[in-house]
C-alpha cells in the first residue's frame, strides 16, 4: 500500500519515440502501415475485396492516412457472417491464438491472431502497465476472467512483456483473491472496475488493507465514472486506471489513461481511431460525440479496416500534461445498439431472445432485461412471459420451469440471471423499436 510518487511520472512512458511522436510524424507512419494493409487485405480477404470493388477502390487509391476514408467499413455483422475463420489474411496454420467475445446472437465473435499479432498486444498492454507506473519489479495479480475472453490473457500478455510478474487468478472468491494478493505481495491488480470496488471494500471490511502492497489497479472492460476511481483510490490508497479493448481489435490495450485522467490515450501506431457521426458517418470535430471506428494498421492474422465498435465517445488530440502526443478518447457515453456489460460480459438482448426461442415452448419471446448494482456488482434480472398453454396456478411447475430458463440464459450469456417469470401478456409492446433493457446503474 504506497501510491506511487508524482515526480516519477515522466519516467512512465515505454516507448517516447512513438508515445511522444510528432503528429506529422505519426501520420506518416501511419499512411506507409495503412497503404501495406490494404494491399494485404485485398490480396488476401475476399470480404475485403469484394467491399472494394463494390465501391470501386483499389489499393493503389490508397497513398496516405488522409485516403481512410475511401475505405469501406466493417461491422459486427460482418464478423458474424464469415465466422469463424472468413477473414483471415493468413493461412490458418499460421493462427497462434484465438480469443472471443459475445456476438449478437448464439455464436462468438472470434478473433484470430499471428504470434506477431500477440506480441504487439502485450506490447501494447506493457505499454498501459508502465503509463501506471508499474515496471518488471511489480507483480501483478490478474483477476479478468482467463479463457476466451481477452481480459485474463491480455493483462497477462503485458505483465510479461513487461518482465513483471504475472499473477493469474482469473475471477472469483473474493477471499482468496485477497489472501492471495497479501501473501505474494502483489503489488496491481487488474479486474473490472465494479470487482475492483467490490474488492476494495472487502478488503476494508476484513481490515486488510493495510496488509496489502498494491500501488495500483488498471480496470476496464465497461464503463465506469471518476466518482468509482476516487471511491477505489481512497479505499485502497492506490491509483487506478482505465483500460479499454475490444477483442476484434486486440483485447484490452487498444487505449489507456495515464495519471491526468484527462481521457485514454490510444495506440494510434497500431489502431487508427476515427470519431463518426452515427447518422452519417462523416467525421467529428475534437470534442464532438460520435461512433468510435478501428482500422488494425498492422495486424496480421484478422485484419479490420474501418471496425465499427459502435461505442461512443469523443477525441482530443491536444498534447497531454503526461507529454504523450497519443489523442485521447474520453470514458464512454453510451453505444449506438443496446448492448450491455454486466460484470464485464457483454450481453446482447437478441442473445436472450434466441435462447428463450431456442426453448421450445413454456415462454413466450417477450422479455425485458433489468440491470440493477447492488453492493457495487451488476445484477441482471429477466423477465419472460410464461406462454399462455403453460400458465398454471401450480408452483411447483412454474418454479422448474423458472429454474429452466436461468439454467438456459447462463448458458447462453456467460452470466448469472435472475429470472421473474410474469403472466401472459403483461410486458408492454412497443409499436416502433422495442425497449429491452432498463439500466438503473448510474454510469
Ligand atoms: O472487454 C476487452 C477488455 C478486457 C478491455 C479487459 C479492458 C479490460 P470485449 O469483450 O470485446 O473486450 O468487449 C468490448 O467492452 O466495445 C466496450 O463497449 C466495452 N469496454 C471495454 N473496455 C471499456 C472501458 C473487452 N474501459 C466492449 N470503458 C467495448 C467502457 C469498455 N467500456
Amino acid at each position: 500500500m504506497a501510491k506511487i510518487a508524482l515526480e516519477n511520472w515522466n519516467e512512465t512512458i515505454r516507448d517516447p519515440k512513438i508515445e511522444c511522436m510528432s503528429r506529422d510524424e505519426m501520420s506518416a507512419l501511419q499512411g506507409e502501415r495503412l497503404v501495406k494493409q490494404v494491399k494485404n487485405v485485398y490480396e488476401h480477404v475476399e470480404f475485403y475485396r469484394k467491399k472494394m470493388d463494390g465501391l470501386g477502390v483499389e489499393p493503389g487509391d490508397i497513398k496516405g492516412i488522409e485516403d481512410i476514408t475511401k475505405l469501406p467499413f466493417t461491422t459486427k455483422e460482418d464478423l458474424r457472417d464469415n465466422y469463424p475463420f472468413g477473414l483471415l489474411a493468413v493461412p490458418k496454420e499460421k493462427i497462434a491464438r484465438v480469443q472471443g467475445t459475445s456476438g449478437t446472437t448464439g455464436k462468438l465473435t472470434l478473433a484470430s491472431y499471428t504470434q506477431n499479432d500477440v506480441d504487439v498486444w502485450g506490447e501494447c498492454v506493457a505499454r498501459g502497465l508502465t503509463m501506471a507506473g508499474l515496471n518488471s519489479s511489480d507483480r501483478i495479480h490478474v483477476c479478468y476472467g482467463y479463457g476466451l475472453f481477452t481480459g485474463g490473457m491480455g493483462l497477462d500478455l503485458g505483465a510479461q512483456a513487461l518482465g513483471a510478474m504475472a499473477i493469474p487468478m482469473s475471477s472469483g472468491n473474493t477471499k482468496r483473491q485477497l489472501m492471495c494478493m497479501e501473501d505474494f505481495g502483489a503489488t496491481a491488480f487488474a479486474c473490472t472496475p465494479s470487482y475492483a470496488l467490490y474488492l476494495a471494500e472487502a478488503a476494508q471490511e476484513a481490515g486488510v488493507v493495510d496488509r496489502l502492497q498494491i500501488r495500483a489497479s488498471i480496470n476496464g472492460a465497461e464503463p465506469w465514472t471518476d466518482e468509482m476511481r476516487k471511491k477505489i483510490e481512497d479505499i485502497l490508497h492506490i491509483n487506478s486506471f482505465d483500460i479499454y479493448g475490444l477483442c476484434e481489435i486486440t483485447g484490452p490495450g487498444v487505449a489507456m489513461d495515464c495519471i491526468h485522467h484527462k481521457g485514454l490515450h490510444v495506440y494510434e501506431d497500431y489502431f487508427y481511431p476515427e470519431i463518426l457521426n452515427p447518422a452519417d458517418q462523416s467525421a467529428c470535430g475534437d470534442g464532438e460525440t460520435g461512433e468510435l471506428v478501428f482500422t488494425t494498421l498492422a495486424k496480421e492474422g484478422m485484419p479490420l479496416l474501418r471496425y465499427r465498435t459502435k461505442d461512443l465517445t469523443s477525441m482530443e488530440h491536444s498534447i497531454c500534461e503526461c507529454g504523450r502526443t497519443l489523442p485521447r478518447i474520453q470514458k464512454f457515453t453510451g453505444r449506438t445498439d443496446d448492448m450491455k456489460v454486466i460484470r464485464g460480459v457483454n450481453v446482447f438482448p437478441t442473445q436472450v431472445e434466441t435462447a428463450l426461442l431456442s426453448m421450445g415452448g413454456g415462454v413466450a419471446p417477450h422479455y425485458m432485461l433489468i440491470v440493477d448494482r447492488e453492493n457495487n456488482l451488476d445484477v441482471l434480472t429477466v423477465m419472460v412471459e410464461v406462454d399462455e398453454k403453460y400458465f398454471s396456478d401450480e408452483i411447483r411447475k412454474l418454479d422448474s420451469l423458472k429454474n429452466k430458463v436461468g439454467a438456459v440464459l447462463k448458458q447462453a450469456l456467460g452470466v448469472s440471471v435472475r429470472v421473474k417469470l410474469v403472466e401472459p401478456k403483461t410486458i408492454q409492446r412497443s409499436e416502433g423499436k422495442a425497449k429491452r433493457v432498463i439500466d438503473n446503474r448510474e454510469l
